[in-house]
């Protein structure tokens, strides 16, 4: 970092700064977590000068020996994963994963059955401000109102109406298991292809932790840096018969140029996802994440739901008297990330919302476990009880600063 230093001394200070808030709070936000030392330091390398349109072995440019060995390296990793047919890693992000998908399964116009993001689903699955809500005609699909869990016979029941050509599952903000065999029943019944967006819960997958979409969805898409633990991009699996279909909509279809780092610290991931550690890493998110809920709902936040079966928590404030959006503020103050989030149903914006969503993936990268999720939920609950007491939240936030300082994130990382 010496260079940058005296270079761009603003922007190493940005990088110090951010390294600091890393390591000193509490990260709880559900899409977040700690890459690994190997995964930063392949992604900070000389790979980022390389340019390498096309595929491995048919470039349009020369010198793409090495960067070829890394992408054909992702590619052999990510198949073996995740037990796949066909894999493309040169996805920038999740969503340019999912826009490949539509682009080589529909045609402009045609209609798509998704999760609605206010009952859980993401942007890019039809959001009317997204490409994926301005090409084609969304049909939206919601949970049960008692369980708040998802409806397999309504989803059948609109899927049988609207005879999308293309169903969905997948969500930002569902903390519970999908049954993918169920989705593809559905899609078996009325025709439909069906695109999976694991992004959430990719590392769970990868695990054994969660059941698996692969052997049921011509499409799945993914990002990289959430559950997965890896550099931040996206990646797409498809069975064999979409590949080339699916490969020439990343390439020239969307995309430019990969980003032959990103692609290298793919790789690595993909490999450190192979591990015992990683599996039993993803075992204890789980059980992190059940211990937080239950210690929560002791103190009185409602938990949508009544639980979860993956990384992720949705809680509802209504008992607490206090909107998401509120709520995420305070808990700031007291070195503890998360973000306002929609409830099932919710009556309040998307700006102001419900509730919060939260998620075990980045605590537990630090190695934290059950006793450390009872006290970040003391910590938590008496934030939300002090939101007019500054005095308080800064006596909090010393207990954050003395919890994480106990779970050091980068000891090697010198800047
Ligand atoms: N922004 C991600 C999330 O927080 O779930 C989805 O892309």
């Amino acid at each position: 970092m010496k260079h940058l230093n005296s270079v761009d001394p603003q922007i190493y200070r940005v990088i110090k700064n951010e390294l600091k808030r890393q390591e000193e709070n509490l990260e709880l936000i559900a899409s977040e977590n700690f890459t690994s030392a190997a995964v930063l330091a392949a992604q900070g390398s000389v790979l980022t000068n390389k340019y390498a349109e096309g595929y491995p072995g048919h470039r349009w440019y020369g010198g793409c020996e090495n960067v070829d060995e890394a992408e054909n390296l992702a590619i052999e990793r990510a198949k073996k994963l995740f037990d796949a047919e066909h894999v493309n890693v040169q996805a920038h992000s999740g969503t340019q994963a999912n826009m490949a998908v539509y682009f080589a399964a529909l045609k402009l116009g045609d209609t798509v059955l998704a999760m609605d993001l206010s009952a859980g689903g993401h942007l890019s699955h039809g959001h009317p401000h997204n490409f994926s809500g301005m090409f084609y005609k969304i049909i939206g699909y919601g949970l049960d109102r008692k369980t708040e869990t998802l409806d397999y016979d309504r989803i059948l029941e609109l899927a049988k109406r609207h005879k999308p050509k293309m169903i969905l599952a997948g969500a930002s903000a569902y903390p519970r298991k999908i049954d993918f065999k169920q989705f593809r029943r559905i899609c078996d019944k009325t025709g439909a292809y069906l695109l999976v967006d694991m992004a959430h819960i990719a590392g769970l997958v990868a695990a054994g932790a969660h059941p698996s979409p692969v052997p049921y969805a011509e499409f799945v898409t993914s990002t990289t840096h959430k559950t997965l633990r890896g550099p931040r991009g996206g990646f797409v699996i498809c069975r064999k018969e979409f590949a080339r279909k699916i490969d020439s909509q990343i390439f020239p279809g969307i995309q430019g140029g990969p980003l032959m780092h990103v692609i290298a610290g793919k790789a690595t991931c993909f490999k450190e996802a192979m591990s015992a550690n990683f599996r039993k890493y993803q075992r204890q998110i789980i059980k992190n994440a059940r211990e937080l809920g239950k210690a929560l709902a002791k103190k009185g936040f409602r938990i949508v739901s009544g639980g979860t079966d993956t990384h992720l928590l949705l809680v509802d404030l209504t008992p607490k008297r206090i909107t998401g959006n509120d709520a995420s503020l305070v808990l700031e103050q007291a070195g503890i990330t998360v973000n306002k989030n929609l409830i099932p149903f919710d009556r309040k914006s998307p700006a102001v919302t419900s509730g919060i969503r939260l998620g075990t993936a980045a605590v537990t990268t630090r190695g934290m476990k059950e006793f450390q999720m009872r006290k970040i939920c003391a910590l938590l609950s008496d934030a939300i009880d002090s939101s007019d007491n500054p005095a308080r939240l800064r006596e909090i936030k010393k207990e954050v600063l003395n919890l994480t300082a106990r779970f050091p994130l980068y000891p090697d990382l010198k800047i």
